[in-house]
């Protein structure tokens, strides 16, 4: 593997990465400034210590104490009975994500929102060098401030995952700033779960080859790394000598998802229609699933055997992720509509009006639930 031609590639790219700092709680204190200066942890109800679920982030002060995210929420009570423990309320976060997301997005030829409070810019177009870079993030970051009156870290790197790496490298309200020289010696002495995919699994399997940073990784044997790890060992060897590829995209919001079926022989058969329609169904379904999307509106396509096409929709007055809605209401739809005196070519089934289906919601309804709401 040519390290050093790689590398050398990516020195003419500069990118920033925001991660604003202990968000949800931040959130939760500026909305109300009795919390400044204690300890506030956003999850899951503590119950006195026997609550289930887990902790969504604390502020600094609760983190002073051990608390993290993820933590079962009735460790966090038993390091810390006395921090204020607030239900999350996403609605709120989704909406600030966005404000935030939007300036963001202005500040960048190039950009990629990452997380609900992270985004990758893509300023290469837009500044020179790094000093250039230093001054676009210090106004990046007053920006964020005035607006949403919130702070966050900027890393900035020759890439996406030293970026990535160093804005979580001062925290919170910080700034770091790796120029491709600097790559290395910056990266050595880190853990190698900074690591992007290097989760706790995979460090301690790292731990027992004897390597306890990026730099050891860094000087470790490539071909052993892949003959134990395979192509994530490649990838990790390529991390530790500072080489991302990746390029900063903006993600596209899906807008709809849709399947079509054009029978084999034109057919007037009302259940090889419904059958067909039940399984476009569940495959539109499936794409739903698989992008964490809910719909509202549920359109259906009828072609005849002369290609005389018609599209029957309707909007419920609910979004849903329900098969069951999706598969009752193609075949409402297709039953009120459909001409018996002419035979089927084409089948479609299609939802629009997307939105997210929030891991989260689900956490919402059993933060609700344990609190009897
Ligand atoms: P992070 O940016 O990982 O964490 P943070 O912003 O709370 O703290 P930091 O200052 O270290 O950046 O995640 C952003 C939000 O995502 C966080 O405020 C809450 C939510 N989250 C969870 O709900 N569960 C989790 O396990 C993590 C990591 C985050
Ligand atoms: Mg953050």
């Amino acid at each position: 593997m040519n390290i050093q031609n790689d590398s050398n590639l990516r020195e003419t790219r500069i990118i920033l990465h925001v991660d604003m700092d202990h968000f949800f709680s931040a959130v939760e204190e500026r909305e109300n400034s009795s919390l400044k200066g204690k300890p506030v942890v956003v999850g899951a109800d503590p119950k006195e210590g026997t609550g289930r679920g887990v902790v969504s982030t604390c502020n600094y002060q609760a983190r002073y104490y051990g608390i993290h995210s993820g933590m079962p929420i009735s460790k966090a009570w038993k390091l810390c009975p006395t921090a204020l423990y607030l239900p999350p309320n996403f609605t709120l976060y989704t909406h600030i994500s966005k404000e935030i997301m939007n300036i963001l997005r202005k500040q960048a030829v190039i950009f990629q929102q990452w997380g609900i409070d992270e985004a990758f810019l893509d300023v290469s177009n837009k500044v020179n060098e790094y000093k250039e870079a230093k001054i676009l993030a210090l106004n990046i970051k007053n920006e964020i401030f005035w607006n949403v009156n919130l702070t966050c870290s900027i890393g900035i790197g020759p890439n996406k995952l030293i970026a990535k790496i160093a804005s979580d490298y001062k925290k919170p309200n910080g700034l770091t700033i790796v120029k491709p020289d600097e790559t290395r010696q910056f990266l050595s002495p880190l853990p190698v779960h900074k690591l992007l995919y290097v989760g706790k699994k995979t460090e301690e399997k790292l731990n027992t080859l004897g390597i306890n940073t990026i730099g050891d990784l860094a000087n470790f044997d490539s071909s052993l790394l892949e003959d134990r790890f395979g192509i994530a060992g490649k990838n990790m060897y390529r991390m530790a000598h500072g080489i991302d590829d990746s390029k900063v995209q903006e993600r596209h919001r899906v807008e709809s998802i849709s399947n079509n079926k054009t029978f084999e022989e034109d057919t007037s058969d009302i259940n090889l229609i419904l059958d067909t329609l039940d399984s476009l169904s569940s495959r539109v379904y499936n794409r739903l699933v698989k992008n964490s999307l809910k719909f509202k509106t549920v359109t259906v396509r009828l072609r005849y055997e002369n290609f005389e096409t018609h599209t029957y929709s309707k909007t419920l007055t609910f979004k849903t992720g329900s098969l069951l809605e999706l598969t009752k209401t193609t075949q409402k739809l297709l039953r009120n509509n459909l001409h018996h005196d002419r035979k089927m070519r084409l089948v479609g089934v299609k939802v629009s009006n997307l939105s997210a289906t929030k891991r989260q919601e689900t956490l919402i309804k059993n933060w609700r639930g344990s609190y009897g709401k």
